[in-house]
């Protein structure tokens, strides 16, 4: 070897390994695994069912309180992977969210970026800097970096959702911040309207005009809630359009046609009753959400059934692929923009 100057018997290199060792260094001919031909994730396929979801969830909800420390009623989806993390993938926090009725959950903001996705359930609404979104099935929510988040639910039902966090990339990074809010005064509002859907949310390729550049310039969406009826109708009108077997959207920023958050990129995906879709592996992972519909899903080497609230994760360059026994409805958040943006995004059909 050319890098072996000396035999292994000779004690000169005992005595330079043990002072390597001594200067907090080492030497880069000892170590293997760095450089692997493709990605090598910790994060394994994994599937976390619907059933123990909301069941452990209501539990929690009967159990626990939800006060200032605590702030939120979260069960953190763990991917066993991970090593006891409380992380999805490793790149996302997954978790269920509980607010029983008449609950609130206190303002506060964090430099991670949240979203929530509603698998099912109605009448809460979290107020994002002031401005309150109602939720219901199939919404999607976003809380952006910094932004003041409290939820609400007035309703005399418990209310569940899926919270997905870009946490782990931004402890990676160093750069977490938090800091607790003043809570709104006033109380639940019995018809919380969104001001941001109302200005952003009018229709298909249509913006505000005359408002100013400067108007919104924030890395996020202005629009911070997508509703189920938008998403449905641009999956049918696809599906009709093509013919094919599967329609896939992005949600995207409506000004700058970006995804919505610069760390996330979500997506929703419908297959055909009886029909397969396309199985593709992409660099950076992926959790989903099964919001109608039921099936299998592909990932990597194992194959999971899928029925409505489940919840997946897939890890980088993992096969993904999903098989609809009844009309299936994905929801998915990935990593995506993050590898874009540092130029490490891969795609291929398997
Ligand atoms: C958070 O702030 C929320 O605001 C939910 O609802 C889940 C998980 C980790 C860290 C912060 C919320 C969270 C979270």
């Amino acid at each position: 070897m050319a890098t072996s100057r000396f035999t292994d018997q000779d004690g000169r290199l005992d005595e330079l390994y043990g002072d390597v060792a001594a200067a907090d260094l080492q030497p880069l001919w000892k170590l293997s695994g760095l450089l692997t031909p493709e990605p090598v994730p910790r994060t394994v396929p994994y599937r976390w069912r619907a059933e123990a979801l909301s069941t452990l969830a209501a539990r929690s909800g009967e159990l626990v309180g939800i006060d200032r420390g605590g702030d939120r009623r979260v069960l953190a989806c763990a991917n066993p992977g991970l090593g006891g993390a409380p992380y999805a993938t490793s790149t996302m926090w997954a978790g269920m969210q509980y607010l029983g009725a008449g609950e609130r959950a206190p303002a506060h903001r964090h430099t991670p970026a949240a979203l929530r996705f509603v698998l099912a359930g109605e009448g809460a609404w979290t107020l994002v800097d002031g401005d309150p979104l109602p939720m219901a099935t199939g919404d999607l929510v976003l809380t952006p970096s910094m932004t003041f988040h409290e939820h609400h639910n007035p309703g005399a039902e418990p209310m569940m959702w899926l919270d997905v966090l870009d946490l782990p990339v931004v402890a990676a990074l160093d750069a977490v911040f938090f800091e607790e809010g003043a809570d709104t005064q006033g109380g639940p509002r019995s018809d919380p309207d969104s001001a941001a859907e109302r200005l952003w949310g009018a229709g298909p390729g249509l913006v505000p005009g005359g408002l100013g550049k400067a108007r919104h310039e924030a890395a996020h969406s202005p629009l911070l809630v997508y509703r189920r009826a938008g998403t449905d109708k641009a999956l049918a009108a696809q599906l009709a359009a093509t013919g094919g077997t599967e329609a896939q959207i992005r949600y995207t920023n409506p000004q700058t046609g970006a995804d919505v958050m610069p760390t996330m990129r979500c997506e929703m995906r419908r297959v055909r009753a009886g029909s397969r879709s396309r199985t593709t592996r992409q660099t950076g992972s992926r959790v989903g959400a099964v919001l109608a519909g039921a099936g299998e899903v592909l990932i990597g080497d194992q194959r999971f059934a899928l029925a409505p609230g489940d919840v997946f994760a897939v890890p980088s360059w993992a096969p993904y692929g999903l098989a609809a026994e009844e009309h299936l409805d994905v929801f998915s958040v990935s990593d995506a923009p993050v590898l874009e943006a540092l130029g490490l995004y891969r795609e291929r059909e398997c």
